[in-house]
C-alpha cells in the first residue's frame, strides 16, 4: 500500500488542493513530523512535476496548479513546523536573484528558517545586487541568502559576491547560496560562504555560518 506521504506527493502533482490539505492534516495527526511530510511528502511531488515540466508532459497551466497545491499544503503546515520558543538566532536577507523569478524553492528555505528561530527579510524575486546590499544594510542583517534556478541566472550570484566585498561588508556579512543547479562546488569557486541543497540542510548551514561570526567577533 502506497504510504501518506507518497500520496501526498502524487496528489500535488494532481494539483488537488483540498485533497492536499485533508492529507497533511491526517499526516499530522497520525504524529508524522512536519519536517517530513515537507521534504518527503510536498517537496518530491513539486519535483516531480519538474520533471513532467521538462518532459513536455505538462504545461504551464498544470504547473500553476500544482504548485497552488504545494502552497496550501505548506500553509497547512507552517504553524507546525514554527518553534514559539527559540530567540533569534540571526537575521537573514533572502531572495532570488536577478532575472529570475522562481520562489517555491525560496519560500520553502524562508519558512524552514523562519520556523528554526532566524529572523528573514524575503525581498522577493527578480532581485539585483544593490537591493541586496541595501536590505543587508537595512536591516544589519548577518547572512545574505540567494536562491537561484536558471543556469542563466546564477552566475549573478557572483555579482552579488562582489558588490558585498566591494561595499567592504564581507567580513561580517555571510553569504549562502542554493537553488537545483547550484553546487557546493560552485558556491566555492564564487566565494561564497555557504550552500545548503534543501530547505532543512539551509536550516543547518545557516547556524554554521552565524557560529563562524560568532567565533570571529
Ligand atoms: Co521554470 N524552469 N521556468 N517555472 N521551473 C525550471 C527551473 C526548469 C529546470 C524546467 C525545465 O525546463 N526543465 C528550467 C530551467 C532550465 C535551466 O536553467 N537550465 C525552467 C525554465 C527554463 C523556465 C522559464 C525560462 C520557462 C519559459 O518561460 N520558457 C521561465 C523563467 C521565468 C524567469 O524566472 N525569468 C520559467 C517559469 C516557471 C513558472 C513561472 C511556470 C514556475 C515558477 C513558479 C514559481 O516559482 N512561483 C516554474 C516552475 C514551477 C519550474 C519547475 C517545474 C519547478 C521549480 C520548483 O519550484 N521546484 C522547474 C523544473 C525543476 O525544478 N525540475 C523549472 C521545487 C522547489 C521546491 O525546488 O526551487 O530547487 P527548488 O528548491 C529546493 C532546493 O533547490 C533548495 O531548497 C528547496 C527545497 O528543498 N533551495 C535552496 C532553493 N533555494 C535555495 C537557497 C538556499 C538553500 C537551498 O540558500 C540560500
Amino acid at each position: 500500500m502506497e504510504n501518506i506521504l507518497d500520496t501526498i506527493g502524487r496528489t500535488v502533482l494532481k494539483g488537488d488542493y483540498k485533497q492536499v490539505v485533508q492529507l497533511v492534516t491526517e499526516a499530522l495527526d497520525s504524529g508524522l513530523p512536519a519536517v517530513d511530510i515537507l521534504e518527503k511528502g510536498l517537496v518530491p511531488g513539486v519535483q516531480a512535476l519538474g520533471d513532467q515540466f521538462k518532459d513536455g508532459q505538462v504545461y504551464l497551466p498544470e504547473v500553476l496548479i500544482s504548485t497552488r497545491a504545494m502552497t496550501h499544503g505548506v500553509e497547512e503546515l507552517k504553524p507546525h513546523l514554527a518553534d514559539s520558543n527559540i530567540s533569534n538566532k540571526g537575521t537573514i536577507v533572502l531572495g532570488t536573484v536577478k532575472g529570475d523569478l522562481h520562489d517555491i524553492g525560496k519560500n520553502l528555505v524562508g519558512l524552514m528558517l523562519s520556523s528554526n528561530g532566524f529572523e528573514v527579510i524575503d525581498i522577493g524575486v527578480d532581485v539585483a545586487a544593490d537591493a541586496f546590499v541595501r536590505a543587508a544594510q537595512e536591516h544589519n542583517a548577518d547572512i545574505i541568502a540567494m536562491s537561484g534556478l536558471l543556469t542563466t541566472t546564477i552566475p549573478y550570484f557572483a555579482d552579488v559576491v562582489r558588490a558585498i566585498q566591494s561595499q567592504g561588508l564581507d567580513d561580517r556579512i555571510k553569504i549562502m547560496i542554493g537553488g537545483a543547479p547550484v553546487t557546493r562546488a560552485y558556491a566555492d569557486e564564487i566565494k561564497a560562504d555557504g550552500f545548503a541543497d534543501n530547505c532543512a540542510s539551509a536550516v543547518d548551514e545557516a547556524g554554521r555560518l552565524i557560529a563562524q561570526t560568532t567565533a570571529s567577533s
